[in-house]
């Protein structure tokens, strides 16, 4: 049984992190932030390809005015990203990672904003929450024990990414037995690890697009009620992903926030905690929208004009 798809009430989702962060309540084991229904991950790409005016300064002013608008539309949270993990990217070195998101990071702290850094290298996870990030997202799902460790140790939650392969290689043939129950299994095996190593809370995310075919992502989409019935947030991250040129003829990246919106809208009733998003503003207008016609809310407001 789904609690999400029965509308009202929505599930409430939590994380808890060992200390203070924006928007979290003091509890018993530490600092807990928490929301109803699916709240809005915004992506944020600091790699010299993400913003055409060059120059470092000019770089990081657009990150950090980027990250603020998020903010102000309503993201929950924001996912800042020193290197790409699209299928076939390189990998840069970690320092070279870790002078991309640590400039960002320090000038986000205080901002009222929770921070999470997209990256799989256990010293950029290290130097990332020492520069006030609050959240590590790991698409490699923590599988290098030093980023259990590290996030242990600094008692900050991680979300858990499928991952099959390497970002360099993993589309080229990708291949399951059972992709819902393997996922799943995983996922699973993951968070009981990092649980016991006191990384204080974890979301699963099946990591939509990571050595996955259109099949592979259909099928993960579908088993949503699945995977968001157990006790831990699911986050879906869906955004311009290729599946939305396969499923709708949409070549250019850039162009893909409607089918985004329709795959996170889908995954939101669903039981989604999270949408990892670019285009927050859009994201959150539409979850909000969604959230209201479940909630009966407007009898908590004043009748207003139609426009
Ligand atoms: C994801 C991510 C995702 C999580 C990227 C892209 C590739 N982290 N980082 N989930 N995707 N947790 O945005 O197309 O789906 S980078």
């Amino acid at each position: 049984m789904n609690r999400a798809s029965e509308g009202w009430p929505r599930r409430a989702h939590q994380l808890t992190f060992a200390f203070p962060v924006p928007g979290g309540a003091r509890a018993a084991d530490g600092w807990r932030v928490q929301w109803p229904g699916c709240a809005v991950m915004g992506v944020l790409n600091v790699t010299p390809d993400s913003f055409s005016d060059g120059g470092r300064h000019a770089t990081l002013e657009a990150a950090v005015a980027q990250a603020r608008a998020m903010r102000d539309v309503g993201a929950l949270m924001i996912d800042v990203g020193g290197e790409s993990t699209r299928p076939g990217a390189e990998p840069v070195p970690a320092e070279q990672e870790l002078d991309r998101v640590r400039p960002v990071l320090q000038a986000l702290a205080g901002e009222g904003v929770l921070l999470s850094v997209d990256t799989l290298k256990a010293e950029v996870a290290a130097g990332a929450l020492a520069a006030g990030a609050h959240l590590i997202n790991d698409v490699n799902g923590l599988r290098d024990p030093a980023m259990i460790r590290i996030c242990g140790e600094a008692g900050a939650p991680a979300c858990i990414m499928h991952m099959q392969g390497e970002p360099r290689t993993m589309q080229q043939a990708p291949h399951y037995e059972d992709v819902v129950g393997e996922v799943h299994a995983f996922l699973l095996e993951q968070a009981r690890a990092a649980l016991a190593a006191g990384v204080p809370s974890v979301l699963l995310d099946p990591g939509l697009g990571f050595g996955k075919t259109l099949a592979h992502n259909l099928a993960l989409l579908r088993a949503l009620p699945e995977l968001t019935a157990g006790p831990f947030p699911v986050l879906v991250g869906a955004s311009r992903k290729r599946l939305i040129d396969y499923l709708a003829g949409v070549p250019r990246a850039a162009d893909r926030d409607p089918g985004s919106l329709a795959l996170h809208l889908y995954a939101a009733r669903q039981g989604a905690a999270l949408v990892r998003a670019h285009a927050a503003g859009a994201h959150v207008q539409a979850l909000r929208v969604e959230a209201a016609l479940d909630d009966r809310a407007e009898s908590a407001r004043p009748l207003e004009s139609p426009a």
